[in-house]
């Protein structure tokens, strides 16, 4: 088979996503970074906007978003898949990819950006003019690194939160530790579409970055093992979730700090979605609706509201939504275990569309469909 190309970088969170992924599934891949000249001649003009990671397939069709790609992809390649035929590990498979994706985006870009700054903006240079000499690079990088070093304080690591955010992730990390000390997965013995989402976050930044690195070394190094084991699967395309659609004990603090952290704040961007919707009918949904507040370990802080985050909670919803009678009574008793209620009664948006970086309203189905 002839391979995909991966246009996307070392330093990049969803690019780490969908490397890990190509890598398990057995798919062969050349990555090529994205440097300016990459950015200019096959990004915008295939894309129309800047963002990786994108991916070429062997046939010339061009994908972009992490979760689409892997989904597709997954699909298309049959068994393995990645993602748990059982209905509750499906769930908690997606819904932990969602955390991965959009919630976990706030302590990676505050340790990246409060703690490796200059370290980061000499990657960022390397990347975009890998020819350049080291001072060329950071004064490149500088430049070209602005939206991401302001989006750390723009998803709410802004310096009163900076202990909360912390004090969170450290507790995560403890949290991931002591699961990954009893499986080599989140769900067993295969990674989960949740293993990857999760994985952005925790290799390009936390992994990568070196003081962030010091830092899960010394309190995690089981979830370090973990990230090894993505990088670089020992047995790709083997291993098998849980027996009987059970989730692991030691997963239930990581569904229940989700829900805790990251689903009060959904719920109010459904809200603001749909009261945007209704003042702004006909008009395109833009990437941030306003800024709201969020809670952390006691502390308020202020975030933009992403309605993006609203597409990957709408695939969660519809497993939900499509569990058997026996699986939903199982869902059920876990998420009453994890306080995951807020699922339940989502106050669900109208039906969604990803539409690049945001998301769109879904045409119309024709009556009696
Ligand atoms: N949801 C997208 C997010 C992609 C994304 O945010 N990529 C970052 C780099 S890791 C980027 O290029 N961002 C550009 C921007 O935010 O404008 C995915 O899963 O692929």
């Amino acid at each position: 088979m002839n391979p995909y190309t991966l246009y996307g970088a070392e330093i990049s969170y969803y690019t780490g996503k969908v490397r890990a992924f190509l890598q398990w599934k057995g798919l062969p891949f050349v990555e090529v970074p994205a440097t300016g000249d990459v950015y200019r001649q096959v990004i915008l003009p295939r894309i129309g906007f800047a963002v990786i990671p994108v991916l070429e397939t062997p046939d010339g069709a061009t994908l972009q978003d992490s979760t689409d790609i892997i989904q597709t992809l997954d699909r298309q390649h049959g068994e393995p898949s990645v993602f748990p035929s059982g209905g509750v590990q499906r769930l908690a498979s997606a819904l932990l990819e969602l955390y991965g994706d959009e919630w976990l985006l706030i302590p990676a870009m505050h340790y990246r950006w409060h703690h490796n700054r200059e370290w980061a903006l000499r990657a960022f240079g390397a990347l975009n003019a890998p020819e350049a000499s080291p001072e060329e690079q950071l004064e490149l990088g500088t430049r070209r690194a602005a939206p991401f070093s302001q989006a750390a304080v723009l998803l709410g690591a802004m310096p009163h939160m900076h202990s909360a955010i912390e004090r969170s992730y450290e507790d995560l990390l403890a949290e991931l530790n002591a699961h990954f000390a009893e499986h080599p997965y989140l769900l067993g013995a295969r990674p989960s579409i949740g293993d990857f989402g999760l994985y952005g976050p925790l290799y390009a930044h936390q992994y990568r970055d070196p003081a962030s690195g010091a830092l899960m070394r010394r309190l995690a190094p089981h979830v370090v093992a973990w990230v090894e084991r993505m990088q670089q699967p020992p047995t790709p395309r083997s291993g098998d979730f849980l027996s009987g659609d059970t989730l692991p004990p030691t997963l239930l603090p990581v569904l229940r700090r989700m829900m805790r952290e990251q689903m009060p704040v959904l719920e109010d961007t459904a809200r603001r979605l749909n009261a945007w919707l209704a003042e702004n009918p006909g008009t395109p949904v833009p990437r941030t609706l306003g800024k709201h507040g969020f809670t952390l370990e006691g502390e308020h802080g202020e975030r933009i509201v992403r309605p993006y985050a609203l597409w990957m909670l709408q695939r969660a919803r519809d497993i939900y939504r499509t569990l058997t009678p026996l699986e939903r009574a199982q869902a059920d008793r876990y998420l009453d275990a994890i306080g995951g209620q807020a699922l339940r009664n989502f106050p669900d948006p109208p039906r969604l569309v990803r539409d690049g970086m945001s998301v769109a309203l879904a045409p119309a189905q024709p009556l009696g469909k």
